[in-house]
């Protein structure tokens, strides 16, 4: 089954809203897998946001990151990173639907709360930067039957 890295930024910490947005996961069936607080620094946040080290918001981006520690959430469910990227909505609160993280709570282009994997071989790469292996609990909770129907889980 299909596995994201989810980062709850600085804010989404400094506004309270980490439950809320844990409230959503659960909600929607999506297990969590590994959890932990973090204090991120510029090394890590240059290799996860190599894509954009040339902009010129990657300076204010990198300092918005390590203002408070974030969480990191491991998240596991079929077809996961789509579901979760629809769930964050668009990168500017701005633009983001009401319904998703971002639409429902921010109002910016940079403080939008959550980053969500959007590839398989990015999420692959994301939780190997932020997870140890023996960080990560692949376990089946009990109520796993009520998510899915049998027609889901055949592949
Ligand atoms: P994503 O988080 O929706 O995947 P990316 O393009 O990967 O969006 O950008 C990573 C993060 O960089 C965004 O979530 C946002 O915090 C920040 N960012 C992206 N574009 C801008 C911008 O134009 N101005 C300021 N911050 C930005
Ligand atoms: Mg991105």
């Amino acid at each position: 089954m299909e596995q994201t890295l989810v980062i709850l930024k600085p804010s989404c910490v400094e506004r309270c809203l980490i439950g809320e947005v844990i409230s959503r996961i659960q909600n929607r069936g999506i297990i969590i897998c590994g959890m932990k607080m973090m204090q991120l620094d510029e090394k890590i946040l240059r290799e996860h946001y190599s894509h954009l080290v040339d902009r010129p918001f990657f300076p204010e981006l990198c300092a918005s990151m390590m203002v408070s520690p974030v969480i990191c959430l491991v998240l596991k469910g079929i077809d996961v990173i789509n579901v979760f990227r629809s769930m964050a909505g668009a990168t500017n609160g701005r633009n983001a639907a009401p319904g998703t993280i971002r639409g429902d709570f921010s109002m910016s282009g940079q403080a939008n709360l959550v980053h969500a994997s959007d590839s398989p071989e990015s999420a692959k790469t994301e939780i190997e930067r932020f997870f140890s292996p023996n960080e990560i609990f692949d376990y089946t909770p009990s109520y796993f039957p009520l998510l899915y129907a049998n027609d889901d889980l055949v592949k």
